[in-house]
């Protein structure tokens, strides 16, 4: 039986009614995406239809998931929202705070040990509050939802950007920072602006060496890593259908990467398949009785371009395998290309290390397939020319390739098998002799490649591919590999070209495991102690914010202009910085230390106005603050892209920064800023970022009159005594200006609690 299949049950309950209203509403067909959308309003059955990108609009998500990382901050702000359990079904996972060094068992004791405090703490409170706890080494967690707790038509929210991933069962599964968890789980309305909606049409099959990675990372070079932001993409036709349902959510997985709010896919067989597979059958039951709300109507599907705010095609026929990167996901080369692509840009062509796992590739499907390739070259005789590492989505799937002997074959070409975790996807890969900092290339099958992310070192260009492809080049050992047309040397000397990938989309003997990792919580947690030392170093429980003082903020200095991509990478590193992220004070000595200054070209140095030295971004902002002086960033474009990590938002507050004003925001970061009571504010001329000079304090002339769609007026005084006047724009609405006066938006919940 799934979990919670009573909830389930209840959503499906009242999807036709509230569908059938809201397509009355609308006055036309509707999209899957809006289905969901109008039938996960706060207010029940809908009452008036929506602007898309323009109306801010309350949700009601069926669930939440956390991830250890994120969940620290999230649970620690839960803790102050004055509630006895969560109001909607919660689970907590652990699988970022794990290293991959060894190989899994060790690793797993360690990071057990390492951080016991941690894994402790989440379990108490989960334990406490009525929320489901995944132990460390159960798997990452959007594997475990996709396995476990996503449906078709259901939405969720999750503290972590690749909640998205659950798309692939037909969800609207969306990203969110710690605070918006908090919202859904002290059983409150969560809003969202009503999204845009992106149709992109699969026509044609999948063949050969291609894989449904390739069809993300084309859309990833097509619209780039802002083009999907405010919008949800939909996809559809029989290239879609002719999918494996862990395939879906790895399109969708990635849609985090070009920014949209989210990915979906239409409730098909291959849904069905892997329900059944899973153990869900009374899921499958239930969804085909409201089978044609999970789906978009036939006429949108038909004329798309009436439909959407903007519509892809790809022809899955003509599509050729991807390796997008380095440093960003979205520079997409067809392997064809590589060669001339790689020469011209002097990319090295060796390929240190082949990865494959993570949350967006980690399914037996991917498992299996890339297996398959590796069979070949062991069958040939073919030593790897790369090293070989992978990292199994969840316990189901390495007990299961274990027994099918997936994992054994993997193990002849001496490939490492890490824990199920995230590892190496996020900087938790403890590779030797990265700390040379040497110019190389690996190649792996996770989302994100900016710089550092895999191991620390800013000289590693990581290349995102499938997983077969990634099998392939890390066999080859060379990036300008193309298996479609190139041959291997055997070790006898003999050529050998490969043959494409094959793999079962589901373990023909079905799925198993001993122990998946799940702990349920306590019926009643009301008698549960949390304990949190007061001398940790790893935990800190948290102050309020102070509210705002109702004045214009005066008197500002700049701290630092960032130039060019500014990830939530760049403002709150994750990798060592892991450790602390249920400390506030302690992370943030992380703050921007990633951020190029605009200034000087260097990271992590930035000109102290007090003192006229060059020191570090946090020890700069420090001085700041015990001098009593307010400050403010200054960005480039998608400021805050990438993570859901609210610790960067938090950060920037903790230490005194009142305001960031960039060109444009990543959506998540954006209401990451707005929650946690800062100013996040956009050029409403982009030109006036060249205006901001290092020198600079900066007046508000007119917060006291912050009022909705009112642009923001700020007097930058240059150091000669010259001015410039720029206008700054913003997307607060008067609930969000509220956040904003009360110091942040938990400081309302408690005081509501309170009441
Ligand atoms: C990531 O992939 O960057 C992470 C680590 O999963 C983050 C969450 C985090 O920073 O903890 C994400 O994508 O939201
Ligand atoms: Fe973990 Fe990487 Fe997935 Fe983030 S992207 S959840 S770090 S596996």
């Amino acid at each position: 039986m799934a979990f919670d299949i009573e909830m389930i049950q209840k959503v499906y309950a009242t999807m036709a009614e509230r569908v059938d209203k809201a397509r009355e509403l609308v006055g036309r067909p509707l999209t899957l995406s809006e289905k969901i959308l109008y039938s996960h309003l706060w207010e029940g059955t809908p009452s008036k239809a929506f602007t898309r990108g323009k109306d801010y609009v309350d949700f009601a998500p069926d669930r939440v998931a956390c991830q250890d990382a994120t969940a620290q901050m999230a649970l620690l702000q839960f803790m102050h929202a004055g509630k006895n359990k969560a109001a909607v079904p919660t689970t907590v996972h652990c699988d970022h705070l794990i290293q991959a060094k060894v190989g899994a068992k060790t690793d797993l004791q360690v990071a057990n040990s390492q951080s016991k405090e941690v894994f402790d703490f989440l379990s108490s409170v989960s334990n406490k509050y009525g929320i489901g706890f995944w132990k460390p080494g159960s798997g990452i967690i959007h594997q475990i939802v996709l396995e476990n707790y996503a449906f078709p038509g259901g939405m969720m929210i999750g503290t972590d950007s690749h909640t998205v991933n659950a798309g692939g069962l037909g969800m609207l599964a969306i990203g969110v920072g710690g605070a918006d968890a908090v919202d859904v789980m002290a059983g409150m309305a969560w809003e969202l602006k009503f999204p845009k909606l992106i149709g992109v049409k699969l026509t044609g099959k999948l063949n050969g060496w291609t894989a449904p990675k390739d069809v993300i990372l084309k859309v990833a070079d097509i619209l780039t890593v802002k083009g999907g932001t405010g919008a949800i993409v939909e996809y559809f036709g029989e290239g879609a259908e002719s999918m494996s349902c862990t395939g879906k959510g790895t399109i969708c997985n990635m849609g985090a990467e070009i920014g949209a709010t989210t990915s979906t896919f239409g409730y098909d067989d291959s849904m069905r398949r892997y329900l059944n597979a899973t153990g869900r059958a009374d899921v499958v039951l239930a969804a085909d009785k409201v089978a044609s709300y999970l789906t978009a109507d036939a006429e949108v599907y038909a004329n798309p371009a009436d439909y959407f705010d903007q519509l892809i095609e790809i022809n899955l026929s003509e599509l050729e395998p991807h390796i997008n990167g380095p440093f960003t996901p979205d520079r997409g080369t067809p392997v064809s290309q590589m060669k001339a692509e790689a020469e011209a840009n002097g990319w090295p062509l060796k390929v240190e290390w082949g990865l494959i796992g993570s949350c967006t590739n980690s399914s037996y499907e991917d498992m299996s397939r890339a297996a398959s390739i590796v069979e070949q070259a062991v069958a040939h005789g073919i030593t790897p020319k790369a090293e070989f590492g992978i990292n199994p989505g969840s316990e189901q799937i390495r007990y299961t390739i274990e027994r099918d002997g997936i994992i054994a074959t993997f193990e002849k070409m001496g490939t490492k098998v890490f824990t199920n975790a995230c590892g190496p996807c996020i900087g938790q890969w403890d590779r030797e002799g990265a700390d040379k900092q040497e110019k190389n290339t690996i190649v792996h099958s996770f989302n994100r490649n900016f710089s550092k992310r895999a191991d620390g070192n800013p000289n590693t260009h990581a290349f995102v591919t499938s997983p077969e492809m990634v099998a392939a080049l890390a066999i080859s050992g060379r990036l300008d590999f193309n298996p479609i047309t190139d041959t291997l040397l055997a070790d006898n000397g003999q050529e050998v070209k490969l043959l494409p990938p094959v793999g079962d989309e589901l373990p023909t003997k079905g799925f198993e495991v001993e122990d998946a990792g799940f702990q349920a919580p306590a019926e009643d947690g009301s008698g549960v102690q949390v304990l949190v030392s007061p001398t940790s170093e790893r935990l800190q429980l948290l102050d309020p914010f102070q509210p705002w003082d109702g004045k214009n903020i005066t008197g500002a200095k700049l701290l630092i202009k960032a130039f060019g991509k500014c990830t939530t990478d760049h403002i709150s590193m994750a990798g060592p910085w892991l450790r602390f992220r249920g400390h506030l004070d302690n992370i943030s000595n992380n703050m921007l230390i990633g951020a190029e200054n605009a200034f000087n070209g260097k990271a992590n140095s930035v000109k102290n106005q007090l003192t006229g030295a060059y020191e570090e971004v946090p020890k700069v902002q420090r001085a700041y603050k015990a001098a009593g002086i307010p400050s403010i960033v200054v960005g480039d474009h998608n400021y805050g892209e990438g993570s859901s990590r609210e610790h960067a938002a938090m950060e920037p507050r903790h230490l005194g920064v009142k305001a960031v004003l960039v060109k444009s925001f990543a959506r998540i970061h954006e209401t990451n800023l707005k929650k946690q009571g800062m100013l996040a504010l956009t050029f409403a001329n982009e030109a006036d970022y060249d205006k901001v000079q290092e020198n600079d304090t900066i007046n508000f002339l007119d917060l006291v009159d912050f009022a909705p769609g009112k642009p923001l007026t700020l007097e930058f005084v240059h150091a000669d005594g010259s001015k410039d006047i720029i206008i700054a724009n913003h997307t607060y609405n008067a609930s969000q200006i509220e956040w904003f006066v009360a110091g942040s938006a938990l400081n309302l919940i408690a005081a509501a609690g309170r009441a």
